[in-house]
């Protein structure tokens, strides 16, 4: 029951004031410490100060949360809803603090208490609920969102463990241990008891009459779970509008089974709580390929069902007519992982709420859109029929007349032709069938887009032909990725966003990045040149000693930085890196003093996880560790080659490593990586690229200029020929190349006979993602690298023009383009 307007004023002037001077945020975080995590103060260790501070801004960040929902709730705008199964956020505190502008008040309070702000911002754990580039991506938009005040909520999943954490052990293997990022509680979320779900599994389907004495069918029987939400407010940048994750955690329904307690069978009266605390306790952690697990289906649906009746409750909250559904909600599929909605909201209508087939329909089209992230066809996600019908029957059979009645379209469309219609079915007729979820998105979404141009045109080109003839190009578009500048910049690179600030005279780029383009008149500029590389050296000796700090390596910052990190992938090609640095290794060995003494040094840095079950990406981090160590510790080499693997890359630690790159690769064959945006976050902070001509690394180049960007590699368009050539002709290795391998095989760096699983894979079926025809490019390229680096003025010009020419890479304007092209959707000014 809403409280009497007297009432709601004597609330209003009551409600908490903004912690105004520093002397309210000593108290606030004293409070804290006493209140919300029961410390005396004789008993406040660092953990402790960052969870009391981390709740002290909370509170302001729950200010702004309310007022942003209040406002919505009273304007009750068009919003879209953002699908991911994955938001990889990484820290929230320092975010958190610069978005309110209250930075340097904190640092000032906690010191004051005793604290250094920097010893408590690395006492919080990464939120780290994704594998990868799409789950970092969805953490950039929901930022841009907030930032730009649009009215976007991201829904996934509270996955108690997060993805794995890497240990490198002593042989140089990949362990994984769990990563139990809440053990010490979580600042950031607030659980909603009231907001709670029931999800439905398994039963079957039943007729029934309805109260106009219709028959209809029902979803009966089966297991039920709770899901109850939590939400992560997501502050935006010099705005008072607050975003949110509303993530689902698992529950059971019957908590506890008295009769078989009270038969004596313990463990089945708790079986109900166990199931339901599996659930959502753990991320899957293969990215870009498709696991095709039950629990795996069961967490899909399990998080659509919860995210579409919280949608919907909404919707009905504003007592509007079914037909403007869409015209109030916009769904933004991130992948296939949501694709069930489409069929659980067509059921939902029909079943649930009473519509006609057709007019649920044409809602469900005109809500959806679908984001597709790759064309490897491994990660594509198709589930049997079998296990389909036997998990989530009622899906199962609308799935079936959402085919037939496209299937039924296209025949009328274009009459006989029976090749298409196998092309576009939705079922593969396999044995045991599948359901290609792709093309259930194609079909009930009123927009497709790519990640990124030429991604863009291989997903028309190579995924779906056919659905072009059936509806025409323009439901295909094109949003390339971006990246939030916020995070990737201001916060994870202090001086040079400081000298970038100074010389542009304002703040303005950090929301409007377009402004970087300014710098170019500076790049010329010699006193510019100094202050830019010595924020770059800077950047350097912060990587170097933590790299000496955590591994015990030591790297001279004066040396070229050259970075790949990223997951590990063969399609990533970090097989191809790490045989080149054994062919430098190679070359320095048979140099002379005199020619060594003309080498630049070179750090060689890796970093990146790899599936817990892909053999072959494991074995890549084997090698790269194997090889590290023999380098490492030839003492004639010293500071001309250093190899280093950083163990358990993560956001936070790419907010270390980013700023610190010379040049840093990406170098997957040509057409596999969809986009890539680590490669944005290095350009963006001065660092160089040596690339493929692949994914997001095309555009960045057309943007900075092609003299900026160190390019090679087989093009696209050539990739299947060659592949088909290798398949019947084999694979000759390049000269260089056999002469690497003849060295691992040798045992120089032990034994090899481990490493034949990962060379036969130049070798046995053909070389899949072209390392020996790429090799000559790619080395000649690392050359051209080398010599480029020794001139320093060229290097510093290219550097700055590399920052000055990324304004098109921000979410900000990625996110504006969903919501122009694709949502249909307006800020709601906060002031
Ligand atoms: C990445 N995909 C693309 N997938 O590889 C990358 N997959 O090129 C692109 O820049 C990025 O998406 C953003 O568009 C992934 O990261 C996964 O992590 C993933 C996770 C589960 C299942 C399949």
């Amino acid at each position: 029951t809403p409280l009497e307007e007297t009432l709601l004023e004597r609330w209003k002037s009551l409600a908490p004031h903004d912690l105004a001077s520093t002397t309210d945020i000593e108290k606030s975080i004293v409070y804290h410490t006493t209140y919300t995590l029961c410390r005396h103060r004789y008993n406040v260790d660092k953990t402790a100060m960052y969870s009391a501070t981390s709740h002290s801004v909370r509170d302001l960040l729950l200010k702004e949360w309310n007022t942003t929902q209040e406002r919505l709730h009273v304007t009750n705008p068009k919003r879209c809803y953002y699908l991911s199964m994955e938001f990889l956020l990484g820290r929230a505190l320092d975010n958190a603090l610069y978005c309110l502008s209250t930075k340097k008040e904190y640092a000032e309070s906690v010191k004051a208490l005793g604290f250094s702000m920097e010893d408590l911002l690395e006492e919080e754990r990464d939120a780290a609920l994704g594998n990868g580039g799409l789950g970092r991506l969805a953490a950039c938009y929901v930022d841009s969102s907030a930032t730009l005040e649009y009215p976007v909520w991201g829904y996934g999943l509270r996955f108690k463990y997060g993805i794995f954490k890497q240990i490198i052990n002593n042989e140089g293997y990949q362990d994984e241990t769990p990563d139990y990022w809440l053990s010490h509680g979580n600042p950031w979320e607030l659980r909603r008891d009231d907001i709670k779900y029931d999800v439905q599994f398994y039963g079957y389907v039943a007729t029934k009459m309805n109260d106009a004495g219709e028959s209809r069918l029902s979803w009966e029987g089966g297991e039920k779970m709770y899901a109850v939400a939590y939400d992560m407010p997501i502050p935006g940048y010099d705005t008072k509008n607050c975003g949110n994750i509303r993530l689902w955690e698992s529950q059971p329904h019957n908590l506890f089974d008295f009769g078989a307690f009270n038969n004596g069978d313990y463990d089945k009266a708790v079986n109900d709580q166990k199931r339901a605390n599996n659930l959502t306790a753990v991320l899957y952690p293969n990215d870009n390929h498709d696991s095709g697990k039950e629990l795996r289906l069961k967490q899909e649906y399990f998080w659509v069902s919860a995210s579409l009746q919280d949608i919907i409750r909404r919707f009905k909250r504003s007592k509007r007519p079914w037909k403007e559904f869409s015209d109030q909600v916009a769904l933004q599929l991130n992948d296939t992982h949501p694709i069930m909605a489409i069929a659980e909201l067509q059921r939902l209508l029909v079943d649930v709420e009473g519509l006609a087939w057709d007019s649920a329909w044409d809602i469900v089209t005109k809500t959806f859109a679908f984001t597709n992230h790759t064309v490897l066809p491994e990660a594509l996600e198709r589930w049997s029929v079998p296990l389909m019908e036997h998990l989530l029957p009622r899906h199962m059979q609308i799935i079936y007349d959402i085919n037939l009645f496209f299937l039924q379209k296209v025949e009328k469309q274009f009459p006989g032709d029976r090749d298409l219609l196998n092309q576009v079915s939705i079922i593969e007729e396999s044995q045991p069938q599948q359901v290609r979820m792709a093309y259930l998105a194609v079909v009930g979404s009123h927009k497709v887009n790519g990640v990124a141009a030429l991604h863009s045109e291989l997903v028309k080109k190579d995924l779906f032909p056919a659905f072009i003839k059936c509806f025409g190009p323009e439901k295909f578009i094109n949003i390339t990725n971006g990246i939030t500048p916020r995070r990737w910049l201001y916060q994870a690179n202090p001086a040079l966003r400081d000298i970038i600030t100074e010389t542009l005279g304002s703040e303005k780029w950090v929301t409007h990045l377009d402004e970087l383009a300014q710098l170019k008149k500076f790049a010329d500029d010699k006193a510019f040149q100094k202050k830019w590389m010595d924020v770059k050296y800077r950047n350097k000796q912060r990587l170097a000693k933590w790299i000496s700090t955590n591994m015990g390596i030591d790297v001279s910052p004066d040396s070229l930085f050259d970075i790949q990190v990223k997951r590990i992938h063969e399609y990533k090609r970090q097989f191809l890196n790490i045989l080149g640095v054994i062919h430098r290794y190679r070359e320095l060995c048979e140099m002379n003093d005199s020619e060594r003494s003309k080498v630049t040094p070179r750090v060689v840095i890796f970093g990146g996880k790899a599936a817990p079950g892909y053999f072959v990406a494991k074995l890549v981090i084997k090698l790269i560790n194997s090889v590290a160590k023999v380098v490492n510790n030839d003492e004639s080499i010293g500071d001309l080659l250093k190899v280093v693997f950083i163990p358990d890359y993560k956001v936070s630690l790419a907010e270390i490593i980013t700023p610190a790159s010379d040049i840093s690769q990406h170098i997957s064959t040509a057409g596999t990586e969809a986009s890539g945006t680590s490669n944005m976050k290095f350009v963006l902070n001065g660092g160089l690229i040596l690339g493929t001509v692949d994914g997001a690394n095309i555009e960045i180049r057309d943007e900075i200029g092609e003299e900026n960007i160190f390019m090679f590699g087989t093009l696209a368009d050539k990739v299947p020929d060659i592949r088909h050539n290798q398949k019947f002709y084999g694979v000759l290795l390049d000269a260089n190349l056999q002469a690497v391998i003849d060295l691992i095989e040798s045992g120089a760096f032990g034994d090899a006979s481990i490493f034949n699983p990962l060379i036969d894979t130049l070798t046995y079926g053909g070389d899949y993602y072209l390392i020996s025809e790429d090799f000559d490019g790619y080395l000649k390229k690392q050359t051209e690298v080398d010599d480029t680096f020794r001139d320093k003025t060229l290097w510093a010009k290219k550097s700055i023009m590399c920052t000055a020419g990324m304004g098109f890479f921000s979410s900000d304007r990625a996110v504006r383009e969903y919501a122009d092209k694709i949502w249909n959707l307006k800020p709601i000014p906060s002031e």
